[in-house]
């Protein structure tokens, strides 16, 4: 099917964090093959499997320093390969991760780059003379300071949007664009299926503008991939690109420019915080539905929606939008009905199926992540050290990629060694093996709803209109000639009055019951 994407259901696995087969305290690839039935039970049909590239893991594995390997932490090319058919005996695709604004300082590429202004890879990256004794401009890094780096050597600065140790490729070079093009090839002559592209608006660069922004061959950039490898390869791309709007979006993914076949949209992801990460302010769940409905609108006949409500850069969405203390499973089930019952194709992060939940980190030797390291000096000239570790145990990356807990035992059953990262607290009550035995299990909700993503037309396909949006409560409805389905959700932990009929209940999250004109708590209800 040429489209295939508009009928994926993706399940994002971290490698790091989801099982370890060998007691190293790390995820790895026969983890996971060991976790495939897990995954076709719950109905999945594509995984999108972030970096197991080789990598000396500054930005845990977004710093990759051989394209073309897997790391020897994660498993062989053997078991990788072993991975990939496994999967597609049980008819699920495959996206890796896709990193080409910028390599490892590491890679060969850059070692060789850094040797010398006459080393034929010297182009290969961003490098600029100092501008009167400074930096060649004032751009930033995404993980703090300056994103330039001095090189005593050679008298030059290279650029760096990410970490240091992430130096960012030059695309304007011809040489660069044929060698990603064959690593791609390479990846999906092998069998992979598609890929998400990170940060991949970021691959022109445009040096007049006061912070990086998407440069001008950015189309053209992505036209090449497209016309190249994409393409002949029938594969499925999804751009992670933030601050789009969805006609921006479209720029990149209206199947007539033929660039990538869907985008990531990300705006949701924003409410709750006021200017950035660690930086946090009331939830507003309308504000949240508000942006979600702007995209449905927005790309609407044109495009197609990419949807996640969680992902290894994000906290658990249970943390950051709801009294999960009380009603975990209520609004764990809410979050997934609005996911999959809007259009678009859903991305369910590693957990997100059983309502998992964040660490509490105590110090900062429990944390991981460059970017909450790096910010640990600012924030604390601002707050006591009880308030940073709060504010990282609310928003920092770390939290979302704590190991998964698959039963009550030891470090969960994740590993039997010590886990590079903390499980969350409660997981021996938190669990896989105690959700898929819990009467009100959010694993055998979220079954049901891929069930229904998937196998009804309407839901898959059809139109979407917003019925109501007012505080907690709002209500949608996807419909073609055939039906008309309402999705209705009470987006908060008070019982609300609304009235509303229906003439059939398709399913709730409230089970079987007569709804009387109330929602209770983080009700979910999908009805005819
Ligand atoms: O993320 C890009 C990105 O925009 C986020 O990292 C964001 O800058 C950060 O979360 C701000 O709070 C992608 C990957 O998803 C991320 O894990 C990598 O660190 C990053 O690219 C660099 O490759
Ligand atoms: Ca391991």
């Amino acid at each position: 099917m040429k489209d295939w994407y508009k009928e994926a259901v993706v399940y994002q696995i971290y490698p790091k964090s989801f099982c370890d087969s060998n007691g190293d305290g790390i995820g790895d690839i026969p983890g996971i093959i060991s976790k495939l039935d897990y995954l076709k039970e719950l109905g999945i049909n594509t995984v999108w499997l972030s970096p197991c590239y080789v990598s000396p893991g500054d930005d845990k594995g977004y710093d990759i320093a051989d394209y073309r390997m897997i790391d020897p932490v994660y498993g062989t090319m053997d078991d990788f390969k072993y991975m990939l058919d496994e999967m597609h005996k049980r008819d699920i695709r495959l996206l890796m991760d896709l990193v080409v604004n910028h390599t490892s300082d590491e890679h060969e590429w850059f070692v060789e780059s850094k040797k010398g202004k006459d080393n034929p890879y010297r182009d290969y990256y961003i490098w600029k003379d100092p501008v009167d004794g400074h930096e060649p401009n004032g751009w930033k890094s995404n993980f703090g300071g300056s994103a330039w780096e001095y090189d005593e050597a050679s008298g030059q600065y290279y650029l760096h949007l990410y970490s240091k140790k992430q130096p960012d490729l030059n695309w304007e070079n011809e040489k660069v664009r044929r060698e990603i093009v064959d690593m791609i090839n390479y990846w999906l002559d092998m069998g992979v299926d598609g890929f998400r592209c990170d940060v991949i608006n970021s691959i022109s660069k445009d040096f007049t503008q006061e912070i990086p922004g998407d440069g001008p061959r950015l189309h053209e950039y992505i036209n090449l991939l497209n016309r190249e490898c994409f393409e002949p390869h029938n594969a499925m791309t999804v751009g992670e690109v933030w601050g789009l709007t969805p006609e921006q979006s479209l720029m990149l993914t209206d199947p007539k420019r033929n660039e990538l076949s869907i985008a990531f949209q990300f705006d949701h992801m924003s409410v709750g915080r006021n200017g950035g990460r660690f930086y946090l302010c009331d939830f507003e769940p309308e504000k949240f539905m508000e942006h979600l409905f702007n995209w449905q609108y927005g790309l609407m006949d044109k495009g197609w929606n990419a949807i996640c409500i969680e992902n290894h850069d994000q906290p658990r969405a249970l943390n950051r939008y709801a009294d999960f203390e009380n009603y975990r499973y209520e609004a764990a089930t809410m979050l997934g009905t609005i996911e999959l019952c809007l259009q678009g194709t859903p991305f369910i992060y590693q957990g997100q199926e059983i309502g998992l939940v964040n660490p509490t980190f105590n110090s900062l030797s429990e944390c991981r992540d460059i970017e909450a390291i790096n910010a640990y000096p600012e924030l604390i000239e601002k707050f006591s050290e009880e308030k940073v570790m709060e504010l990282f145990s609310k928003d920092s990356r770390d939290c979302g990629r704590a190991p998964i807990p698959w039963n009550s035992g030891k470090n969960g059953g994740f590993t039997d060694a010590e886990p590079w990262l903390k499980l969350h607290d409660r997981y021996e009550s938190i669990n896989v093996e105690e959700d898929l035995n819990s009467e009100r299990s959010v694993f055998n909700y979220y079954k049901k709803l891929i069930d229904l993503h998937i196998n009804n037309k309407t839901i898959l396909y059809g139109q979407f209109h917003q019925e109501y949006n007012k505080g907690p409560v709002s209500v949608f409805s996807r419909y073609d000639d055939n039906d008309t389905i309402l999705v209705i959700c009470n987006f908060s932990d008070k019982e609300q009055e609304f009235k509303f009929g229906y003439r059939e209940l398709i399913m709730s999250n409230y089970g079987d019951i007569k709804f009387n004109n109330t929602l209770p708590p983080y009700a979910a209800l999908i009805v005819r």
